[in-house]
């Protein structure tokens, strides 16, 4: 029997520092470590200030999904005041975030994942016209010719026989990369026009959102949103199905444990009704949210353990991280801690958070039915199951019919807001309180608690993040995480290019940087 360790550290082509291990026997995953490397500490640095700064200082969490922070902290403070934005807020708030969150699909797809599917060489055979699939070719041979040590880098070098075939997807492709990148700039515009700045906006607050909604920055969104619409709904759902068809074995490969949890996002103006439901799936079976279901263990994560391993959040920023000194033992030590990332779970079980919870849950529900209609046609045409979609493949499917889902909601909305009416109700940051706020990061499910003293200060501060959810190590049961799951029982081609492996841990697009926070 041939037995090797594979260890990539770090993974590239996602957000912040992983490190994952896997086993490989006779060809096959046999066990499987991610390990989150390194610890940041943001909640503990926001106790004693004005509970106002959480929504700016929880968005440093993160570069791609800061919007998704300062919406969570603002609904928890709105929960910890009992009030909710007006007409106006809601709106003007569902349009940064989903304009945001757009944004970030398409970075996911385009720029960090599909150059795992994707044969940047195909561009040398390219005999057409297309301005833009030309200039990468000249620029492909330009690099090739040069002496440099890695030539045409991050693309080349490439891992031969393990990219898509059609010339028309990779030219489809090629194109859409470079196209993907206006789009991106688009919607970035768009979330600056209400936000006042993108990355990190400025303008969502508990009680809404601070920019009055004038005229001519209503018509400047709708026209930036409907011109990235067509591209959203056309070409990248397009693209994904023309990966899908060149490798439908990753319908297959990638399966976690098929259980899911999402939280509710972009409701109605009034704050009801959201576009997508909140809720677990577990063995199949669709059940409204139950936030007491959520405990978070430390056994195997970096942090002094009480004896009892499982968390209620609030309670978790207690836990203090080990010392340099035992960090060391338990890197050496066989079954030690391993990931600085802290282990979630609902009902004690593991959860998958993200686009794939967020689909199913939803259609499940049954409350969207736009949703289940466009499901439905998409599964007929490729001939899909959800067991399909409890797979690399599904993840990023359920990406575009996400975003094909929101851009409409988005213009929507746009249309109902009332031009020149304040967003934003102010109120005092309330006394010994407490509030949390849920909503769907592009990642997934994130939820931020918040609890302030006799002086409206932060006393205590709690995030529960996608990615720790996803990425979390084993817990105290032994069962192995999310990711850790996924990678399991995976067949791989070439040990010396385990390519299936990146193409697993991306289809969860992984944020390191949020995860530890
Ligand atoms: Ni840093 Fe994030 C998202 C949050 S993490 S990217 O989306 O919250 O999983």
């Amino acid at each position: 029997m041939s037995e090797r360790k594979i260890t990539i550290d770090p993974l590239t082509r996602i957000e912040g520092h992983l490190k994952f291990e896997t086993i490989i026997k006779d060809g096959v995953v046999t066990d499987a470590k991610c390990s989150a490397e390194m610890y940041r500490g943001i909640e503990k640095a926001l106790i004693g200030y004005d509970a106002r700064v959480a929504q700016q200082v929880t968005q440093r969490v993160c570069g791609v999904c800061p919007y998704a922070h300062a919406e969570a902290a603002s609904l928890a403070l709105e929960d910890a005041m009992g009030i909710k934005p007006n007409h106006n807020g809601q709106l003007l708030r569902n349009m940064i975030v989903g304009a945001y969150q757009l944004q970030d699909h398409l970075l996911h797809f385009y720029i960090l994942s599909a150059l795992d599917f994707i044969d940047i060489t195909a561009v040398l055979k390219y005999e057409g016209d297309d301005d833009s699939i030309l200039s990468v070719k000249k620029w492909v041979q330009n690099e090739l010719k040069s002496n440099k040590i890695f030539p045409a880098a991050p693309f080349l070098p490439r891992y031969e026989a393990m990219y898509a075939k059609g010339n028309n997807t990779n030219f489809t492709a090629i194109k859409n990369y470079l196209e993907a990148i206006r789009v991106m700039a688009d919607l970035t515009k768009a979330v600056a026009i209400f936000g006042a700045k993108a990355p990190h906006p400025v303008t969502l607050e508990a009680g809404g959102v601070t920019t009055i909604p004038t005229i001519g920055k209503l018509a400047k969104y709708r026209s930036l949103i409907i011109s990235a619409r067509k591209f959203i709904k056309d070409n990248y759902l397009n693209d994904i199905i023309a990966v899908a068809k060149e490798f439908p074995e990753y319908f297959k490969i990638g399966a976690g444990y098929g259980d899911y949890l999402s939280f509710e996002y972009l409701p109605d103006e009034n704050g009801e009704n959201h576009l997508f439901v909140g809720g677990s799936t577990i063995d199949g079976k669709y059940e409204e949210l139950d936030l007491k279901n959520i405990f978070e263990d430390h056994k195997y994560s970096y942090y002094k353990s009480k004896p009892d391993s499982n968390v209620r959040p609030l309670d978790s920023t207690i836990l203090t991280p080990i010392d340099y000194e035992e960090f060391k033992e338990e890197q050496k030590k066989e079954g030690g801690k391993y990931s600085w990332s802290r282990a979630p779970r609902y009902k004690g079980k593991i959860m998958e958070v993200g686009p794939v919870a967020r689909v199913i849950n939803t259609y499940k529900s049954g409350k969207n039915k736009k949703l289940n209609t466009l499901v439905d046609s998409i599964n007929k045409k490729l001939g899909l199951t959800f067991k399909e979609y409890n797979s690399v493949l599904g993840r990023h499917l359920c990406r575009a019919i996400m975003a094909a889902t929101i851009i409409d909601k988005i213009l929507e909305d746009t249309d109902k807001v009332i031009p020149d009416e304040l967003a934003f109700v102010e109120r005092d940051v309330p006394k010994n309180a407490v509030g949390f706020g849920l909503t769907e990061a592009t990642r997934g499910a994130l939820a931020h608690w918040i609890e302030t003293d006799e002086k409206g200060l932060i006393k205590n501060y709690d995030m529960i993040v996608p990615t720790t959810w996803n990425i979390s190590p084993k817990d105290a049961s032994g069962a192995l995480g999310a990711v850790e799951k996924m990678l399991m029982d995976t067949k791989i081609k070439d040990p010396d290019n385990p390519i299936e492996l990146a193409r697993i841990v991306r289809s969860t697009d992984p944020c390191l940087a949020c995860s530890v926070h």
